[in-house]
């Protein structure tokens, strides 16, 4: 045989090979929560964050404040916040963009690891417990609250959280130093600014203890279970989704922000929890769960119409959500092959 053709053939036995280890997943990687990881795992995680921080991005085309890796993960949930939340695919949109994350984190960063979650439940019992949560500490965490500002006059803020107790700028930990180089808001372009927190930890008592996550699990169908867990827009109608969010952001932290909220690290934490519990509720009937999917296609029409009845189309397994290019392959996948945690893309567990 001519060495040439020789080479092609190895290379597609080779290929075909990986596309069969890519599609069997035999050694999931293990998630944890955040205060289970060793010193120095939760050192290599933090390390491998400020790693993506520094490599160059790809989608500055399309994103034109984008100077990172990291970057490339915020520009994409800005420019899509419009679409991706109060739809049938919220979930499984967050699902493949924190395994995005965390592959990159491991192909380009050197990280070993899994992504880290963190099980707010066990932090949201009080607010004393809240502030004194693994995931604050400036030495083994990601960095406290941001000095007070009163931001009750604020006409920027869309939603006052009560409680809240900070605002400004995260002055320890390992992001202090950090710029946040899109948002706030929807907005693409190079801003760069601090990473901001805003603790409500009476929201945090209101919304993730263990209690919150009973309403979600007691609903038997998708379309049940996603209403309960992206809640509405309202104090009184957020749910764990908010509450992760709004606990840690309020006013005016980043995380608060429904645009620029991957700017903070926390983010991949609070989401990776979400996928879990998802997960475990697909888990307990899982040959019907795996391929249940319902909601609208486009934000705010029922059940999630807030602002006046509106309807649209609903998803299927088939529906294909928009990535840009930060999915390997191809920039769109479609919602059956996120469906299950170990299948198709995806291989990873929670322990
Ligand atoms: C999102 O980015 C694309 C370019 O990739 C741009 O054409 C579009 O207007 C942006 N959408 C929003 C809502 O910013
Ligand atoms: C914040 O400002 C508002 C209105 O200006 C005022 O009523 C309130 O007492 C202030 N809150 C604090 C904690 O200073
Ligand atoms: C979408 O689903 C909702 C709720 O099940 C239903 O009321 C609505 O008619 C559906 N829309 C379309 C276009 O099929
Ligand atoms: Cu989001």
């Amino acid at each position: 045989m001519h060495s040439f053709s020789k080479l092609v053939s190895a290379a597609l036995a080779f290929g075909l090979l990986l596309s069969q280890v890519a599609a069997t997943c035999t050694r999931p990687l293990q998630r944890k929560e955040w205060r289970t990881l060793r010193a120095s795992e939760k050192q290599a995680y933090i390390k491998a964050v400020g790693c993506m921080q520094t490599k160059p991005g790809l989608l500055g085309d399309l994103y034109p404040g984008v100077r990172s890796r990291f970057d490339d993960f915020l520009g994409l949930h800005i420019n899509q916040t419009d679409f991706i939340h109060f739809v049938g695919f919220f979930q499984p949109w967050h699902r493949l963009f924190v395994a995005t994350y965390e592959a990159s984190l491991r192909s380009e960063c050197g990280y070993t690891g899994a992504q880290p979650y963190w099980d707010w439940s066990l932090d949201s019992w009080s607010e004393a417990a809240f502030l004194e949560s693994p995931v604050f500490d400036p030495a083994t965490g990601f960095g406290g609250n941001g000095p007070y500002i009163n931001s009750t006059d604020d006409a920027s803020v869309r939603l006052h959280i009560p409680g809240k107790t900070g605002g400004g700028c995260v002055l320890n930990g390992p992001f202090k130093d950090m710029s946040v180089n899109m948002g706030p808001g929807l907005n693409n372009d190079y801003n760069p600014h601090c990473l901001t927190r805003d603790f409500s930890p009476w929201l945090a008592t209101q919304k993730l203890q263990f209690i919150n996550s009973f309403t979600p699990f007691l609903q038997t169908t998708f379309s049940k279970f996603d209403v309960a867990v992206q809640g509405s827009i309202d104090v009184a109608g957020l749910t764990y989704h908010g509450g992760g969010h709004l606990s840690v952001g309020g006013d005016l932290g980043t995380m608060g922000d429904v645009y620029a909220s991957p700017g903070d690290p926390l983010f991949f934490l609070h989401h990776a929890n979400m996928d879990r519990l998802w997960n475990l509720w697909q888990r307990i009937d899982f040959p019907r769960r795996s391929k249940d999917i319902a909601g609208p296609t486009v934000q705010f029409t029922a059940p999630f119409d807030f602002f006046g009845p509106a309807t649209s189309t609903n998803v299927t397994l088939d529906y294909a959500m928009d990535f840009k290019h930060l999915a390997s392959s191809s920039s769109s996948v479609k919602i059956s092959e996120v469906m299950d945690i170990q299948a198709g893309r995806l291989c990873y567990t929670y322990v």
